[in-house]
């Protein structure tokens, strides 16, 4: 089996820097990590990329061959990725024997609530290549500044989840930068958990150009509770809870390991500290690896 992510968010949001951060870190704890650039917008990449859409197709060409815009070019890659999914497939061979996959998305958000093309081509490679895929949606920390804006974050991070249909995690990332945005209205938790929005509500009548909308951001927000589905960790130095939570939802942890239901279960359902067993496991499969590879 192959686990990976696959990293979304809008334009901005730190989508390369996280796969670039989380391929060092994951490389520091014994995993062999390979990074896809699927973004044909990613102009300098700060990580050595194993498969780059940019040797199949480039924005630039697309949007003066069809007289294109940045969006229009960017669903137009997407689809003709879609269409050359054997290129993909073919690339991404060599690398299931020992990787962990990180595949870095474009911004437009669109792509992962609206159209097709690039939910199908994800799960194209989950049928075809055996892929557990966590889906890692990173939504920009600032919008917690100002409740319309969290509010649409909320709403963006349900329809994206509601489209894709696969392990999903949304992440507050540059939480470093939260509170020079002025002090936050609410206990971080607030934003966190997505667990009583009517308190929001009350925040938004105070400002007199939101009290206008009462009514629809209080249908909205009930949307979003009825569904109960959002919530978010956030990104900042901690990367291994996050990881944690990532391996526990793609499933990364369970496998190869011979363990009761019961077993299972515990981890599944307990906190995120169980013991990183696989680690020793997997270092220690690279170093047999290796030595073979100097024998030979
Ligand atoms: N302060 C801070 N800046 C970040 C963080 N993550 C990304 N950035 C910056 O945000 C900008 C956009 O990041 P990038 O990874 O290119 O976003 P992408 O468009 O989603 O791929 C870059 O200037 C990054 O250096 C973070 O956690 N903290
Ligand atoms: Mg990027």
């Amino acid at each position: 089996m192959v686990f990976g992510q696959v990293v979304i968010g809008p334009p901005g949001s730190g989508k390369t820097t996280y796969c670039n951060g989380m391929s060092q870190f994951l490389n520091l704890i014994g995993r062999k990590v390979a990074v896809i650039n699927l973004d044909p917008a990613n102009d300098s990449l700060p990580y050595e990329c194993a498969v780059n859409i940019e040797d199949l197709v480039k924005l630039s060409d697309v949007m003066v061959e069809h007289s294109l815009g940045p969006n229009g070019g960017l669903i137009y890659c997407m689809d003709y990725l879609e269409k050359n999914i054997d290129w993909l497939q073919a690339k991404l061979e060599p690398l299931l024997k020992d990787h962990y996959l990180l595949f870095d998305f474009p911004g437009q958000v669109e792509l992962f609530f609206l159209h097709s093309n690039a939910k199908n081509v994800i799960m194209k490679l989950i049928k075809k290549l055996n892929l557990r895929l966590t889906v890692v949606h990173l939504v920009d920390a600032h919008l917690c500044s100002d409740p319309g804006k969290y509010i649409s974050a909320l709403l963006l991070s349900l329809s994206t989840l509601l489209h894709l249909e696969l392990p999903h995690i949304n992440v507050l990332s540059k939480i470093d930068l939260i509170e020079s945005y002025g002090k936050l209205a609410f206990n971080l938790d607030f934003y966190t958990d997505v667990q009583d929005l009517s308190y929001l509500q009350h925040h938004l009548d105070s400002d007199i150009r939101a009290a206008k909308y009462r009514k629809l951001t209080k249908e909205l927000c009930e949307v979003i509770e009825n569904f109960s589905l959002v919530n978010f960790t956030t990104l900042d130095i901690q990367v291994h809870q996050l990881v944690k939570l990532i391996d526990k939802s793609n499933g990364y942890i369970f496998a190869g390991i011979d363990a009761s239901a019961v077993e299972f279960s515990k981890i599944a359902m307990g906190a995120l500290d169980w013991d990183y067993y696989r680690v020793a496991a997997v270092q220690e499969k690279y170093m047999k690896d290796d030595e073979n590879v100097d024998d030979d």
